[in-house]
């Protein structure tokens, strides 16, 4: 594909050149960050010449100033490359437009399945066409159709409701139970096209055929962080789980509101557990952290329950 005439070019390939050290690509990441996971995942499944840095959102490093200043928007995941020069208008360098002048930088991308696509043009050798088509038009326009569903069911549920349960207590923040309820009522709903819809009730293992796509790795992420939801049998669904359980043997971490979530949907089941087999052992890495921090907060409730029953 043609460069556009703002940015130098590029190495293609592994990134490495003759006789040149591997040059690598940074990516800002929290690992508890659900699309941080799904970028990361994707570069080690490629074998990507990618740096990955964290960036930890609980200790505010998301808003530190040395953060913002490669990424106003505060958001993590962030890919740079240093390889490829644009041109930053006045307008992006936040100066006064009638005395800024246009600056050369390197280029910053936010936004998980921008980054996939980028990652897949920018080295064609290593990303097989399933993650990101770049051949097939037709291909690509599904894979970002199911990109920008998931963005509006998948996320905008899973991450409403998991946000106003657990996460905006620990960060200090209010939680909402209205919004967290308006969330639970999207994923449902959401899971109920990922069923019927995209995996045609089983018939398709994954969202758009055969292969995994960058969307696969998108969802999947996102359902794992339903692994944070306190349990709370009812809440969720009938209160019933599946039985038996979805295998959770890669980490055996705790998991039953999230299994109370997926229990109407055995498509679903299968299509999470095939991503994980697919994508391990980089898959079961990248969610080290939150089947972690899932067990802390499992433990420690059971905790509370015992205190209260000796009370
Ligand atoms: N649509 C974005 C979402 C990015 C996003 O919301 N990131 C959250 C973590 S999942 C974040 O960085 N939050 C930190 C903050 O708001 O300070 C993507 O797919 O990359």
């Amino acid at each position: 594909m043609a460069m556009p005439n703002h940015m130098l070019p590029v190495a293609s390939g592994s990134g490495k050149e003759p006789g040149q050290e591997e040059r690598k690509l940074r990516l800002y990441v929290d690992f508890m960050s659900q699309p941080s996971r799904a970028v990361v995942i994707f570069s080690r499944c490629n074998g990507l010449p990618v740096e990955v840095r964290q960036v930890l959102i609980h200790k505010g490093e998301t808003r530190s100033p040395a953060y913002l200043s490669i990424n106003p928007l505060g958001k993590v995941p962030l890919l740079e490359d240093p390889w490829v020069a644009t041109q930053i208008t006045p307008q992006q360098q936040h100066g006064d437009p009638q005395t800024a002048t246009a600056a050369e930088g390197c280029l910053r991308l936010p936004e998980s399945a921008a980054i996939m696509s980028y990652l897949s043009y920018r080295f064609p050798d290593l990303v097989s066409e399933n993650w990101y088509p770049r051949s097939d038009f037709v291909a690509r326009a599904q894979v970002d159709s199911a990109l920008h569903w998931y963005q509006g069911n998948i996320r905008a549920g899973a991450m409403r409701l998991v946000f106003h349960t657990v996460i905006a207590p620990k960060l200090g923040m209010k939680a909402d139970p209205r919004v967290a309820k308006e969330g639970l009522n999207t994923l449902k709903a959401a899971l109920a096209s990922l069923e019927s819809y995209w995996l045609a009730a089983g018939r398709r293992p994954f969202m758009t055929g055969p292969q995994p796509c960058a969307a696969d790795l998108l969802a999947a992420c996102e359902l794992e962080q339903l692994r944070m939801l306190p349990p709370s049998p009812g809440t969720y669904g009938t209160g019933r789980t599946t039985s038996p359980a979805p295998s959770l043997s890669y980490d055996n971490g705790p998991a039953s509101a999230m299994q109370e979530l997926l229990a109407p949907y055995p498509a679903v089941r299968q299509w999470l557990q095939r991503v994980r087999e697919v994508c391990e052992p980089h898959y079961g890495e990248a969610h080290r952290l939150i089947v972690r921090a899932a067990e802390a907060a499992e433990a420690k409730a059971k905790e509370g329950k015992a205190q209260q029953a000796k009370l």
